[in-house]
């Protein structure tokens, strides 16, 4: 079974290779996105150093002058995908680069994941590390820069597409304040896939309207920092920023990089004097988002809410609260219905939906990441489950996009939703058998 699925999932990321970079779907997602180029980076490893690179050089080619790294980078031509290059608009940004690219960011997992293929690579890589490195730390360099309003070392996300998880449901307090026009959507997504498995027109209505407000404001970082109505702390976002810090602070030093090293310690102490005084939920018993426009804790639980296990967050007793609490035998494996490790959002809340996007459904990117910061505590037990029941999902459906939690099925029910053929699953499949 292994060998089969190994070579299916090589088959995929062949399959949606392009030239010099991979795609995350064919039709639904037919460019270069950010933080999947990590993951599949990190898949590209276990079998061709050189495309491991060349995922990341290309995604380069979208930086912005002032370090920003876009969502998205258009390198080819693609009508599946809205939105597309013409609807961002970029160029109104002094920053924007010649590459056509999106407006917004992503979770930054490029710095970890560069450490990730120096541990399989070892000293050979260290020339692309130096080439690499410059570009990775103006990235972080903007983000503590401009994105930091309070100094506190907790960046915001000014829309909902950066965090990632883009329909949570922690989002849904937010969208309701919001009197977003009601925008005519020429959306692809639901060409390709199950509407009701996606976001709402109601929600993409909201997607859209802050895209306009950022190009009225020509991707202003003063202004969006101003008067987005979106502008969250979100704790898997931050989490990914400290992983990262960690990893450029080693691999810094083993390239001599001391200034920047100095400086990446001060932004790494100012992150972790704040991150749990702020985003640690007492009552919760996990980390949750703070929403700086509001001024007020969005207070739900997701797989993100996990994730600052990955950063070193937590000290051991709270880490081993919160394993209890969620993961081992806890709210997220089910009481009483039983799921599949890691359900997106809360499977309490009323919101919950299995069959939704980032609502419910478990998504393997999400899974890797905790898997990892389950064994930086030393909860291999538990780690093992989460790689366990990943292993399990992916072999019953194939490399889905995301996949439907409730163990209890009815029969016939098949629980693989969204794309098929999706890059991340093949990719962090590979890194999970090796
Ligand atoms: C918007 C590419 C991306 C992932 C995101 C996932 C989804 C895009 C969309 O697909 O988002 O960026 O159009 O729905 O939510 O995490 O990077 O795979």
């Amino acid at each position: 079974m292994t060998s089969d699925l190994k070579l299916l999932a090589q088959e995929v990321l062949e399959g949606n290779w392009q030239d010099g970079f991979t795609i995350p779907c064919k039709g639904l997602y037919p460019f270069q996105w950010n933080w999947d180029s990590g993951f599949i980076a990190l898949g590209w490893a276990h079998l061709d150093m050189e495309r491991a690179k060349a995922e990341f050089r290309s995604l380069l080619k979208g930086q912005w002058s002032n370090g920003f790294l876009p969502h998205i980078v258009f390198h080819n031509e693609a009508e599946s995908y809205f939105p597309g290059p013409e609807v961002w608009d970029v160029g109104r940004s002094p920053d924007a680069p010649q590459a056509r690219t999106s407006g917004i960011t992503q979770p930054p997992v490029l710095g970890y994941i560069l450490e990730l293929l120096y541990e399989i690579s070892g000293e050979p890589l260290l020339d692309f590390i130096d080439e690499i490195f410059p570009a990775l730390y103006a990235w972080h360099h903007y983000f503590y820069t401009r994105r930091d309003p309070n100094k506190e070392g907790l960046v915001y996300i000014c829309h909902n597409w950066e965090a990632g998880t883009d329909n949570t449901p922690v989002w849904d307090a937010v969208w309701e304040g919001l009197d977003s026009p009601e925008y005519e959507l020429n959306r692809r997504d639901t060409q390709h896939v199950d509407a009701s498995n996606r976001p709402s027109n109601r929600e993409y209505q909201h997607y859209i309207h802050l895209v306009e407000l950022f190009k009225s404001w020509d991707y202003d970082d003063v202004q969006i920092a101003e008067k987005s109505p979106f502008l969250i702390q979100d704790p898997l976002f931050n989490s990914l920023l400290i992983r990262s810090n960690e990893s450029l602070i080693h691999l810094g030093k083993r390239i001599g990089k001391d200034v920047e090293v100095a400086q990446l310690q001060k932004w790494q102490a100012l992150s972790k004097a704040h991150f749990h005084k702020k985003l640690f939920s007492e009552q919760r018993k996990a980390y949750v988002y703070f929403d700086l426009r509001a001024n007020r804790r969005l207070d739900a639980l997701s797989s993100s809410s996990f994730t600052p296990l990955l950063a070193g967050i937590p000290d051991a007793e709270t880490a081993g609260d919160i394993v209890k609490t969620h993961l081992d035998k806890g709210r997220f494996t089910g009481v009483g219905p039983s799921y599949f490790l890691c359900p997106s959002f809360d499977p309490e809340s009323p919101s919950f939906d299995p069959k939704r996007y980032w609502r419910g459904p478990v998504w393997i990117n999400l899974n890797w990441l905790i898997y990892q910061g389950l064994n930086r505590y030393g909860f291999n037990k538990v780690a093992e489950n989460v790689r366990r029941d990943t292993l399990a999902l992916l072999e019953e459906c194939g490399f889905y996009e995301y996949f439907d939690p409730r163990r209890d099925l009815d029969p016939g029910h098949f629980r693989g939703y969204g794309g098929n053929h999706f890059s991340w699953s093949a990719a962090l499949y590979l890194d999970l058998i090796r």
